[in-house]
């Protein structure tokens, strides 16, 4: 390569060098390799460790202004869930809400909106990206995760953060949403609880009561209708193993943009 200005995505393949070795070697042969299927399952880790690398742990993702908010944020997946657990929730307008946090932590919680409504809250405007090619940018206020699992107090042993939906995609009730992130992205400062969309509460068909943000991942990781947050020491235990609704029919688990 000779420019010195590099995409991104070929730092990423550089850094790797097991994959930029596989690239340089010519594919033909490789495709027969027996062990090329297992090197390219562990190449999303890769992805996962050089963006890890390269960005750090810390990074932010970009932030918008005001004015660059989308007049409609579109609605993706469930835009009204009609499982009963949610219809008794919005019938009296959440009043009857809790967010559950329990698995591997010291003080298992519930909370009621107002209770998380009166931690400290963080505000961010940011760009939605979807795997089905549209993106938007809304206006984020919520609580930070991290003051939710303090609050909690984490246990040693836990390595994820499970969220669990209200809505089903699923042949049965029983197939609500879920989704996974790692405790880097939980401790992130702009990963939030989200109760209000451009400065009004969410409305249902994006997510409401709570909905996860968690801003260096595709929209497929921005999890609805929240009513349940579990630390596991691993995600194989939990649904088909792969850490989320869609991770289990084949996306991928780490989904940075
Ligand atoms: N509970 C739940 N969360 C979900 C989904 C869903 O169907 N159910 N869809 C996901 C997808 S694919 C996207 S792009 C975003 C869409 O968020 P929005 O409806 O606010 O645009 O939510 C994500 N979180
Ligand atoms: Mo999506």
């Amino acid at each position: 390569m000779s420019s010195r200005i590099l995409t991104r995505r070929q730092m990423l393949l550089r850094s790797s060098s097991v994959l930029g070795t596989l690239l340089l070697a010519g594919c033909d042969r490789l495709a027969n390799a027996p062990t090329f299927q297992r090197v390219l399952a562990s190449a999303e880790g890769l992805t996962y460790r050089s963006q890890r690398l390269l960005l750090g742990a810390g990074a932010l993702a970009r932030e918008f202004r005001e004015s660059d908010v989308s007049p409609v944020f579109r609605s993706n997946g469930t835009s009204h869930p009609d499982t009963e657990i949610y219809r008794r929730l919005l019938e009296n307008d959440f009043a009857e809400y809790r967010l559950a946090v329990g698995g591997l932590v010291a003080k298992p919680l519930t909370l009621s909106l107002a209770a998380l409504r009166a931690l400290p809250s963080r505000t961010q405007i940011t760009r939605h990206d979807c795997v089905e090619g549209w993106s938007a940018i809304g206006k984020w206020t919520g609580v930070p995760l991290s003051s939710v699992l303090n609050l909690a107090q984490v246990m040693p042993l836990a390595r994820y953060v499970v969220f669990h939906c209200a809505d089903s995609l699923g042949y049965s009730e029983a197939d609500t949403y879920y989704e996974s992130i790692d405790l880097l992205d939980a401790y992130h400062p702009q990963t939030i609880l989200a109760y209000d969309l451009n400065g009004k509460p969410l409305p249902v068909r994006n997510g409401a009561p709570l909905r996860l943000r968690v801003e260096r991942q595709l929209g497929y990781k921005q999890a609805k209708y929240i009513v349940g947050i579990q630390l596991v020491a691993s995600l194989s235990g939990i649904r088909g193993g792969k850490g989320g609704f869609w991770e289990d029919q084949g996306y991928e688990w780490y989904a940075g943009i």
